[in-house]
């Protein structure tokens, strides 16, 4: 057994402790349970410093009490059968009596705690537990102030025994166990390592209605289950950043936070993000492939590229790379969109639209000229009209070193291989340059785009010169650009 699942047993105590199918058939030994450590622990500290300290009867001096049921048996041969018995630890004020158990080979038990039949309550309050209840021959709790000096005379080993609902006897043991004082309210100091079969344990902990059960771990390191009846712990159990671990309705587990539904494990915003600016403020500040669903957008949440850098929130609709990705394309992938969030891509048309109508959104720009120099545009609005009015253009002011070309095409309807909406006689689209001075040799359009009397635009073939923007320095042949949008 290993330890991982020592301590799993110790933090799921509290599942266990209502596991009312397990009996105790009889409680030898220096035993107690981790449940009834966490009981303890759930007393208020205001009543714990209440009481008095040992027994109401009166013994009269006797010298040399045994100390613990293994002395009692040491002390006398007569003492060898399974009894009640005077003993008094180290410390302890009177002597007061125990029942010793030695039953067992090595005997010399001292048994601090036996349920069997219900007869007793075991639902009683801090000063109860400290000075002890029940009967001797029946069931009983030693009482804590006891415990706690028996415990800390030498190190004691504590065996759990237990008789399940089919009659099976089993028992733990944990090889070091010790309790503190009351004003350290009787904390479990320690209870060393657990000793037990993998069939005690499975026994134990999955009873046979218990198919399913689920223990977590105090801080929700671990998460146990029983499967057809096998007690098994995923140590890689994990609340989602969007939650937290703790007890609801007696039940410990990962919570989504408020916003968030799921597991605990996974958590998804209750209303998706409707861009990434509402990523940035709700969900997460790194860059990346988010979902989003734009208010106005009727079908299913999709894919964007957060960029959470210039000040955060930007929903990237465009990006250029290295070429692995035509755009070279017609009205309909233009509509919905193309290529890889993470890499190239266009977003589509629908989908950007969507976007930029349910509020003030501004443009940016980035380029990456072909000498390697990092260029960028903004314009303080940007939004684009639907299918109906072929998407039309509308930017506002211009700000930037990368020129203001996208006024150039403002008011301009998309067009694409298929279909021209451009003001020029022909398509742009499918346009070739004339050679130029900056720009030398010709080179082909080739894109979809607000396209005017044409104009070089960024969604031309890539590595080619017609991929470049007018006013860029080091225009021609540009070799990265990325476009977004966010709200203003
Ligand atoms: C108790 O001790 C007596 C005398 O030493 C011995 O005969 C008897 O078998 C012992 N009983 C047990 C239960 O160990
Ligand atoms: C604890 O319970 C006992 C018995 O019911 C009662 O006499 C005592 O006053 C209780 N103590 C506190 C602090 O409630
Ligand atoms: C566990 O218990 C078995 C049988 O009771 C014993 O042989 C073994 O030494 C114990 N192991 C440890 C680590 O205490
Ligand atoms: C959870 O508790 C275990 C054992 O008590 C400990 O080893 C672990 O570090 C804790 N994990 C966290 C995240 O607090
Ligand atoms: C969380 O989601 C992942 C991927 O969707 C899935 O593989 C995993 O099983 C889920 N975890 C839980 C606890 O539901
Ligand atoms: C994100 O935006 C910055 C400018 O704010 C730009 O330099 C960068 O290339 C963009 N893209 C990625 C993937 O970081
Ligand atoms: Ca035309």
């Amino acid at each position: 057994m290993q330890v991982a699942k020592s301590t799993s047993l110790k933090k799921t105590s509290r599942s266990m402790s209502q596991m009312k199918i397990i009996h105790f058939c009889f409680c030898l030994c220096w035993t107690s349970w981790s449940a009834l450590g966490q009981q303890l622990n759930n007393y208020p500290t205001s009543e714990s410093k209440e009481g008095v300290v040992g027994s109401s009867f009166f013994y009269y001096q006797q010298q040399g009490y045994p100390r613990d049921c293994s002395e009692v048996r040491n002390q006398c041969s007569t003492h060898n059968v399974s009894g009640v018995h005077l003993i008094k630890p180290d410390g302890y004020p009177e002597p007061f009596e125990v029942y010793c158990d030695n039953t067992d080979d090595s005997g010399g038990w001292t048994v601090i705690h036996r349920l069997q039949d219900g007869s007793v309550l075991f639902n009683r309050n801090w000063t109860e537990y400290k000075n002890g209840f029940g009967f001797m021959s029946q069931e009983f709790w030693i009482g804590n102030e006891k415990l706690s000096f028996l415990t800390n005379q030498g190190p004691y080993e504590l065996r759990i025994d237990i008789k399940s609902a089919d009659d099976m006897c089993f028992y733990l043991t944990y090889n070091k166990f010790r309790i503190s004082d009351e004003y350290s309210d009787y904390k479990i100091i320690s209870v060393g390592e657990y000793n037990g079969s993998e069939e005690e344990i499975n026994r134990f902990l999955c009873p046979s209605n218990s198919e399913g059960r689920v223990y977590l771990s105090q801080n929700c390191s671990s998460r146990c289950s029983c499967t057809s009846g096998h007690f098994s712990c995923d140590d890689t159990y994990q609340c989602n950043p969007n939650a937290v671990c703790e007890e609801r309705n007696d039940v410990i587990q990962c919570y989504c936070d408020e916003g968030y539904t799921g597991d605990g494990v996974n958590c998804t915003i209750a209303t998706p993000p409707s861009d990434c600016q509402d990523i940035y403020d709700r969900v997460s500040t790194e860059s990346g492939v988010y979902k989003i669903k734009p208010t106005t957008w009727q079908g299913e949440p999709f894919d964007v590229y957060c960029n959470m850098t210039d000040g955060g929130g930007w929903t990237v609709f465009q990006r250029r790379v290295d070429g692995s990705q035509d755009f070279f394309l017609y009205w309909s992938d233009y509509k919905n969109g193309f290529g890889t969030p993470s890499r190239e891509l266009w977003l589509g048309n629908d989908k950007l639209h969507s976007l930029t109508s349910q509020g003030n959104y501004q443009l940016r720009i980035d380029f990456v000229n072909r000498d390697g120099a990092p260029y960028y545009a903004k314009h303080s609005s940007f939004r684009i009209s639907n299918e109906n009015d072929k998407y039309r253009l509308s930017v506002g002011s211009y700000s930037g070193n990368a020129g203001g070309d996208m006024s150039y095409f403002n008011g301009q309807a998309f067009t694409t291989r298929d279909r021209d909406n451009d003001p020029h006689g022909g398509n742009c689209a499918t346009h070739t340059s004339s050679p130029s001075a900056t720009c030398g040799t010709a080179c082909a359009y080739n894109a979809g785009w607000w396209l005017n009397s044409c104009g070089y635009q960024i969604n031309a073939p890539y590595g080619s010169n017609c991929l470049s923007w007018y006013n860029l320095p080091g225009k021609c042949n540009v070799k990265y650009t990325e476009m977004k949008v966010r709200p203003v």
